[in-house]
């Protein structure tokens, strides 16, 4: 049998996995949810078509999107999640014994139930005892939420669709006002091979809000490109300050506390991204 699945990740490329089988479809209320077997990559979660996440390779996105985050801030106690519904994200956090609370916020319920049954790795700390789970659309949470979270994480998909919203001048602002005095929030911003425009706006935005503006990158293989970008703002604390010693053991397979300063060190083609004058 030879079957592969296809993701046209630009209009001009696309990356395709053989599979072994096709495990669940469906039309959620917001979405097409898949699930893939793949033979390189182990189960992959696909949304209207756009990988998501697979056990294989996951890491890499979910200790990155997490960590460096979380070793910023000295006692990040209240922790928000926006998307992220596979549940690696909150897996990573709840490593952090300093976070007594951890709130998720996805849009749609069935993404959630789907990594429960098909995703038990990366799914597994969803019902932790500090993890509470909201189903409802995470750029009105943040609006109704005032001065509560130390971190934002905003684990989105593209966006296009449902997560349009999350990539918005408006929403930022909602979330610098979600934070405490000293909060910081992290967003994956995509590939900065297809996505420049969006990271330079992205960028430009969050560096108006925030005193502190980083971009770092990390290697995802099953993305656009494999090199991906995350884009933090910080109303204190830099990452750049970090220091390595005494960071918590966290049993990482891509984060480590040399991984965390040289994520910030980037290409000239991606500093230039960066560039006031854009
Ligand atoms: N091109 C796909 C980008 C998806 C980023 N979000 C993935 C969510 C994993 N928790």
């Amino acid at each position: 049998m030879n079957f592969w699945f296809t993701e046209l990740q630009t209009p001009d490329m696309a990356l395709s996995c053989r599979t072994k089988t096709m495990l669940h479809y469906e039309k959620t209320p917001f979405q097409e949810l898949a699930v893939y077997d793949t033979v390189q990559f182990g189960r992959m979660l696909v949304l209207d078509d756009v990988i998501q996440t697979t056990v294989n390779d996951e890491f890499v996105y979910h200790e990155m999107i997490t960590h460096v985050a979380l070793n910023t801030h000295p006692s990040p106690r209240r922790v928000l999640v926006i998307g992220g519904g596979d549940g690696g994200t909150i897996r990573e956090i709840v490593k952090h014994r300093v976070v007594e609370k951890a709130t998720l916020v996805e849009i749609d319920g069935r993404v959630i139930e789907a990594a429960k049954r098909f995703f038990p790795e990366i799914s597994c700390a969803l019902d932790d005892p500090r993890v509470e789970v909201i189903i409802d659309d995470g750029i009105r949470h943040v609006r109704e939420h005032r001065g509560v979270y130390d971190l934002i994480i905003v684990d989105s998909t593209d966006p296009v669709g449902p997560a349009e919203g999350l990539f918005s001048a408006a929403f930022y602002r909602d979330v610098f006002e979600a934070l405490t005095a000293d909060g910081l929030f992290v967003a994956q911003t995509e590939s900065p091979f297809f996505n420049g425009d969006l990271i330079t706006r992205v960028f430009k935005d969050i560096a108006g809000l925030f005193p502190v503006a980083r971009l770092y990158l990390a290697c995802v293989p099953t993305y656009p490109g494999g090199l991906w970008t995350f884009t933090l703002g910080s109303k204190k604390y830099d990452p750049l300050q970090v220091e390595a010693t005494g960071l918590p053991e966290l049993g990482t397979r891509y984060y480590s506390p040399a991984v965390h300063r040289s994520a910030f060190i980037l290409p000239p083609f991606v500093a230039d991204l960066l560039r006031a004058e854009k």
